[in-house]
């Protein structure tokens, strides 16, 4: 029925018209056969089928997506800190859930047994102190020339709301990246929020604590890739064959005046990354 790397999705509406608040997640995979699993919130599921194939380029939400929970076979879960919890419902946007579960290796199901991973979300309607939310960093125009060794995907955008205290970043590329890395800059001085290897599992890993980001201050990621092995150009795009630079940070806000869902999409100058730290070009070895 399906072979390897199969991406399939499923979507459940948030069961309450009510605000709810996703206070922890409990993933339940099959450590042989599932190799990630993501968790989306949007308004409108690509299909309403009880389940769907989601492999090709975005097969996942009709409307803007926001990415909620990332399970990777051997990474550890992310926990959300205390007193905070992801913002659900018809009011805040996100009336569904989408799931995706890839599928790396299915030949464990030639016995045709079912599967029964996915994930429990524990939810309350009590509101929370903190609302939790994703800040993300992606590349729309990079491109990588064949043979070079190292082309640098850079983002960066100045930040002009709320205090946000990050708690865990994810990083994604596709085959070619080597390391990405993201930071908060003020006064000019960059503080690391998380640096990572988008060839380890692609999970959400824990950031550096110390690190807020507040009005004034500019947020910034680099992504190094490398062009060797290839024999044409390679741009952003959905297939393996392309590639992506994407740093998320989750974070946690003040209710008061919390903004679930941030990006930046700009490529940022020359010049601000003429100070980016030299950890930033050094490839994480896997
Ligand atoms: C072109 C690109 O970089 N796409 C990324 C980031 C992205 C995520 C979401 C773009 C949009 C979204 O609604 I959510 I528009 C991308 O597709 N990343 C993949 C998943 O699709 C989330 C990843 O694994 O990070
Ligand atoms: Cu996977
Ligand atoms: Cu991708």
């Amino acid at each position: 029925m399906f072979q390897s790397d199969t991406y399939l999705c499923t979507a459940f509406p948030v069961p309450t018209s009510r605000d709810a608040y996703i206070v922890d997640f409990i993933p339940h995979a099959s450590m042989d056969t599932v190799h990630h699993m993501l968790l989306f919130g949007c308004q409108t599921p690509v299909s309403t089928s009880s389940y769907w194939d989601c492999g090709s380029v975005q097969g996942t939400c009709a409307d803007e997506a926001s990415i909620m929970y990332a399970w990777a076979r051997n990474a550890p879960p992310t926990k959300l800190p205390k007193d905070v919890g992801f913002k659900v419902g018809r009011n805040s946007g996100m009336s569904h859930f989408v799931l995706q579960i890839h599928y790396g290796d299915i030949s464990a199901f030639r016995d045709h047994h079912r599967d029964c991973s996915g994930l429990t979300l524990r939810m309350t309607s009590k509101p929370q102190p903190f609302i939790a939310g994703i800040y993300l960093l992606m590349s729309v125009d990079t491109v990588i020339l064949p043979g070079k060794k190292v082309t640098n995907a850079d983002i960066a955008c100045d930040y002009t709301s709320y205090p946000i205290y990050p708690f865990a970043f994810r990083t994604h590329t596709h085959h070619l990246g080597k390391v990405v890395s993201g930071y908060r800059i003020r006064d000019g001085k960059w503080s690391l929020i998380g640096r990572q290897s988008p060839q380890l599992p692609q999970a959400f890993y824990p950031a550096n604590k110390e690190v807020n980001v507040k009005y004034g201050d500019t947020i910034a990621a680099r992504c190094l890739f490398t062009g060797e092995g290839r024999t044409s150009k390679t741009y952003i795009g959905g297939t393996s064959d392309d590639e992506m630079c994407n740093f998320y940070i989750m974070y946690y806000m003040d209710s008061k005046h919390a903004i679930p869902y941030m990006n930046c999409m700009e490529s940022g100058s020359k010049e601000l990354f003429q100070h980016i730290p030299a950890e930033a070009n050094v490839p994480i070895a896997v």
